[in-house]
């Protein structure tokens, strides 16, 4: 649900510290298990909602959980707005398409991370899968908020099939280089991945590196699963922290619930 100051004024603003994404794919469960999983996390305190993740996800799965958790969040301001002691605004939280190439896209979302993922030895990942989804974004009118992704050392998944040159926790020059190139392009967003599951998280010298580049926003994700991890990330400069295994391997939504409070507390707990 698109707050009122619009999706990229609403990314970019600092005045509320650092702030969670949880991140849902939609090939993992049902929309309506999603659904209730957003719902969940928004209560707990995230104010963001990916969906993305895995390559294989038929468009219409994608489609189905952005409109199923799209209708659920206007039914929760509707809600809100019969009720005088309950905030409504907490609910105009955007879905944001986090994609893996040009698959996978709905017009049900507030929006999409439009992904260079600038570290890739291969052209697929660096303009052509961008060309094949413009014109449908165009065509549908969503959103792209311009922003450049780097994947880090373990790399997971996404570091595979993205064959990227990893960046290890010692090459905070070349982090730096990469934070003022995609500020050079116009990329609102630099997102440092280290993986979905990853075993550590991306290094805080190499976020400090990249926030010595003021005006980029930066999502950090990968491996972080507890307060403490966020708190480090946060206090490095991440702006916006992504969990996605947090939300996938909790046993229920009370569990769901208290990992996000916890990693949102940490996230909060910063002074940058
Ligand atoms: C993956 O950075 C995200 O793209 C989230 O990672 O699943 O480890 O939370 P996790």
């Amino acid at each position: 649900m698109l707050p009122d100051e619009g999706l990229l004024n609403y990314i970019v603003d600092r005045s509320h510290g650092c702030r969670h994404v949880t991140l849902i794919d939609p090939g993992k469960q049902s929309a309506e298990e999603a659904t209730k999983r957003s719902i969940a996390a928004i209560s707990a305190g995230s104010r963001m909602i990916f969906i993305g993740g895995s390559t294989d996800t038929p468009d219409e799965v994608v489609h189905e959980t952005c409109k199923m958790i799209q209708e659920a969040l206007e039914l929760q301001i509707f809600a809100s707005s019969q009720d005088p002691a309950s905030d409504e605004d907490i609910w105009r939280v955007p879905v944001v398409l986090f994609p893996g190439g040009a698959h996978a896209l709905s017009p049900a979302a507030d929006g999409i991370t439009f992904m260079m993922l600038m570290n890739s030895q291969i052209r697929r990942f660096l303009i052509e899968e961008q060309l094949k989804g413009a014109p449908y974004l165009h065509k549908f009118g969503v959103e792209a908020i311009p922003t450049g992704y780097l994947v880090f050392s373990p790399g997971g998944k996404v570091g595979e099939v993205g064959e990227a040159d990893l960046i290890e926790p010692t090459q905070t020059e070349l982090v730096n280089s990469y934070a003022l190139t995609a500020k050079m392009y116009g990329f609102q967003i630099l997102y440092l991945e280290a993986g979905s599951g990853a075993s550590t998280q991306v290094d805080s010298k190499c976020i400090e590196a990249a926030r010595e580049v003021d005006e980029i926003c930066l999502f950090v994700g990968g491996g972080i699963r507890s307060s403490e991890q966020a708190a480090k990330a946060a206090n490095a400069g991440a702006n916006w922290i992504v969990t996605g295994t947090l939300t996938e391997d909790a046993a229920n939504l009370q569990e769901l619930s208290e990992r996000i409070s916890k990693v949102v507390a940490g996230a909060q707990s910063s002074s940058s």
